[in-house]
């Protein structure tokens, strides 16, 4: 018998609803179902209806109870579930009875999952989708999630790992060479080759551009301009509400101000700026900072020009990039005479252009959100383990390469099985796993 606890949860959403599920994992079920369900121990993965009551015999209500023995359970534990009335009433009574049993405890954030993947049920990738499938919103996180959770990245993540155990196999038949020769070319340019091979592969899932995490966090489009050019009136007509104060002062936008979205079926982190130009005003010079960091970090910048005064657009802005959507605002106003080329002609004020200027923003991210089929990548803490294991690869190539000692590629070579398995949680990952789990939602 383990001296864990057995954890208990409301699993199903906030009540009042037509059911709730509440979940036990842990071997009190036992004792548990023997002296509150009126079926005692439901016979395995068969729904039972009972009545379940508290410790005095006291009814809470009546539901279906099914029972699931561990190992075969998502835990691996013993596990129980109870389906009931989805009132608060019935929901505080049930887990207040549960919970006074010795032993039994209210469960924490993710702690089931966690419980999945100490049990060698499921690797850490594998949690991730679990805990990214029930926050997904857009169609596309939720399919990537379930990629995922279903063993998508656990394969790529073996196979690597598969690769590297050969590899170092070689790299140790070169390091028993006697040390008075020098292994044969032979022996060394195989190993070189595989390694090389490993290494292009890897590159490859590093060049994904970072759209497995921009399909999970939000793709970013950035209105940038100078100043009174409309991007706050835009902002406001992109949300659909007031984010931005508008005024017809030149400056008011100081800080960056966010808006999301879903366009083109992705999750879109909208932000307004402070108008570019040279200023004297600390604030408002600070607001152009924030205002070219985050159009650095968009996948997409609006460049909006006044059209009823081009000359403050300042087309020639150092600020301005070939690669810039160019949007020519005012359009309901007289428009001056030399406007530059641009993409868009819209009024933000009163909306003219905008649905036909929303269609190609959302074309442009679903392009770009399929431009990597099945990204290998879909977290920072997956990248910076593959980066890691990507520079003792090459560093282990390199020993090899120039003669300097087998021995030091054999151990680069261990590094970096040790940072691929770090992504899957094989090795090495006590101090991140609290992280991971934590941002479950009770009862996961
Ligand atoms: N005529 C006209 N005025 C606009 C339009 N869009 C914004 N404005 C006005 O231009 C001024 C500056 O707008 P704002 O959105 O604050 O510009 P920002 O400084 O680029 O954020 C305000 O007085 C707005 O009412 C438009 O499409 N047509
Ligand atoms: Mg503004």
């Amino acid at each position: 018998m383990s001296e864990r606890d057995t954890i208990c949860a409301l699993a199903s959403g906030q009540p009042p609803a037509a059911i709730c599920i509440i979940r036990l994992s842990g071997d009190r079920i036992w004792k548990l179902a023997g002296a509150l369900l009126d079926c005692g121990l439901p016979e395995p993965r068969r729904a039972t209806l009972t009545k379940f009551r508290d410790e005095d015999g006291t009814l809470i209500d009546e539901g279906l109870a099914v029972f699931m023995p561990g190992p075969h359970s998502y835990t691996g534990e013993d596990t129980l579930e109870l389906y009931l009335h989805g009132g608060p009433a019935v929901i505080t009574h049930a887990i207040s009875t549960l919970t006074s049993e010795p032993g039994v405890r209210l469960a924490e954030p993710g702690e089931f999952t966690r419980r999945a993947f100490e049990a060698g049920k499921i690797d850490l990738t594998e949690a991730e989708g679990v805990a990214d499938i029930i926050e997904a919103e857009t169609n596309a996180q939720k399919a990537q999630a379930l990629r995922q959770l279903t063993g998508g990245l656990t394969e790529q993540y073996d196979q690597w790992r598969a690769d590297l155990t050969g590899i170092l196999a070689l790299v140790e038949v070169v390091v028993d060479f006697p040390d008075e020769e020098d292994a044969p070319e032979e022996t060394t340019a195989p190993v070189i080759r595989k390694l090389t091979r490993l290494i292009h592969e890897i590159e490859e899932a590093l060049g994904d551009r970072g759209i497995g995490e921009k399909i999970r966090d939000g793709f970013r489009i950035a209105i940038i301009g100078a100043p009174n050019a409309g991007k706050s009136t835009l902002l406001n007509r992109l949300a659909g509400r007031d984010a931005a104060i508008v005024t017809s002062r030149p400056g008011t936008t100081r800080d960056v101000i966010e808006v999301r979205r879903v366009m083109g079926g992705q999750i879109v982190w909208l932000s307004d700026t402070a108008g570019l130009r040279e200023t004297e005003d600390e604030i408002e010079a600070e607001g152009v900072r924030r205002a070219e960091r985050v159009a650095a970090e968009a996948d997409l910048r609006l460049f909006m020009v006044d059209g009823s005064a081009p000359e403050l657009g300042v087309l020639s802005s150092p600020f301005r990039q070939s690669t810039d959507m160019v949007v020519v605002n005012k359009a309901d106003a007289d428009l001056a005479s030399g406007l530059p080329e641009y993409d868009h002609r819209i009024s933000a004020k009163d909306g003219d252009g905008v649905p036909e200027l929303e269609a190609a923003l959302a074309d442009f991210i679903s392009r770009k959100a399929a431009s990597v089929e099945a990204p290998v990548i879909t977290r920072a803490r997956h990248r910076a383990r593959l980066v890691d294991g990507l520079s003792c690869l090459i560093a282990a190539r390199d020993a090899l390469e120039q003669g300097t000692g087998p021995e030091l590629a054999a151990e680069d070579v261990r590094l970096a099985i040790r940072h691929l398995g770090a992504v899957v949680g094989s090795v090495g990952v006590e101090d991140v796993l609290g992280a991971v789990f934590s941002q479950f939602c009770i009862g996961k």
